[in-house]
């Protein structure tokens, strides 16, 4: 069988919800040696695609969705350990959350593996995280960078409020914002340091921003 015929197969074990094939239809990628960011791309992604779509048109309700992500997950957890790798001396720390009101993490935990595979390590705080959990989290890790993401129009906007907090907390460094609703003129608004579209791009700008600290 041709592996675009595979990746549809494992696009529509996620929009199906079938954890266990999308799990086997992985594994059996990886043995035939398809680098997981392909799989990422071609089969995972587009598939939860599809359920956005049949989300936002009412063709299907929460439950699928949560089948969906289901299926997501248990194909993410066997590329992780492939998409990180180890043993090389690490770039510097990002510290990662989706934002109080907010359980989307999906997105938060590629952004987290790229990351990680990248070089950097990541302490994740996990979702719906307060103004107040980033202050101790960047107290206790002393991180390089800050990110920050919400995929609801109701939650980007306490972004802004977890940045005045942490500045007026005296926590100087970078913060970046993400997530689908969020763009660069909104980032600009509550005063981030930077958006990324998705996460090579928020690799990209991260590797940018340290570069130009070390500069200063
Ligand atoms: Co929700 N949901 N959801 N949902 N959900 C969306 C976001 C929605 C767009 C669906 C729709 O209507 N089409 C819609 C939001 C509408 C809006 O605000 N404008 C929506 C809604 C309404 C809701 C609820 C309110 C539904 C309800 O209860 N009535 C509810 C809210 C719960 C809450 O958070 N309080 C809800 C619940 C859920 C589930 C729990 C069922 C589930 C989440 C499971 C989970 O994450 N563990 C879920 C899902 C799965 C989705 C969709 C279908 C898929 C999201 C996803 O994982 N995408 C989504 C529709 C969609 O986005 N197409 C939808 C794949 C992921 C890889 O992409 O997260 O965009 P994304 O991440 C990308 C980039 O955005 C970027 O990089 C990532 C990788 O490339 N990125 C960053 C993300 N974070 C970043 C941080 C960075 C940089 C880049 O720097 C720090």
């Amino acid at each position: 069988m041709g592996i675009d015929k595979e990746f549809v197969m494992l696009a529509d074990a996620v929009i199906a919800g079938k954890h266990i094939e999308a799990g086997d239809l992985t594994s059996k990628l990886i043995d035939e040696s398809v680098p997981p960011g392909e799989i990422l791309e071609n089969g995972l992604l587009p598939g939860m695609d599809v359920v956005g779509k049949r989300f936002r048109d009412n063709q299907i309700f929460l439950p699928q969705v949560l089948i969906s992500a289901r299926a997501m997950k248990a194909s993410m957890k066997i590329l992780e350990p492939l998409m990180v790798g180890s043993g090389h001396k690490m770039k510097g720390t990002a510290l990662l959350g989706t934002v109080k009101g907010d359980v989307h993490d999906i997105g938060k935990n590629i952004v987290s593996i790229m990351l990680q595979g990248n070089g950097y390590t990541v302490i994740d705080l996990g979702t719906d995280c307060t103004a107040e959990k980033f202050l101790s989290g960047a107290g206790q890790h002393h991180p390089d960078v800050i990110g920050l993401s919400a995929l609801l129009t109701t939650t980007m906007v306490y972004m802004k409020t977890i940045i005045d907090f942490l500045r007026s907390q005296q926590v100087s460094i970078p913060i970046i914002v993400g997530g689908a609703p969020v763009n660069q003129k909104f980032a600009d608004e509550i005063g981030a340091n930077g958006t990324a579209r998705n996460a090579a791009e928020a690799v990209e700008l991260i590797t940018k921003l340290m570069s130009e600290r070390k500069e200063n």
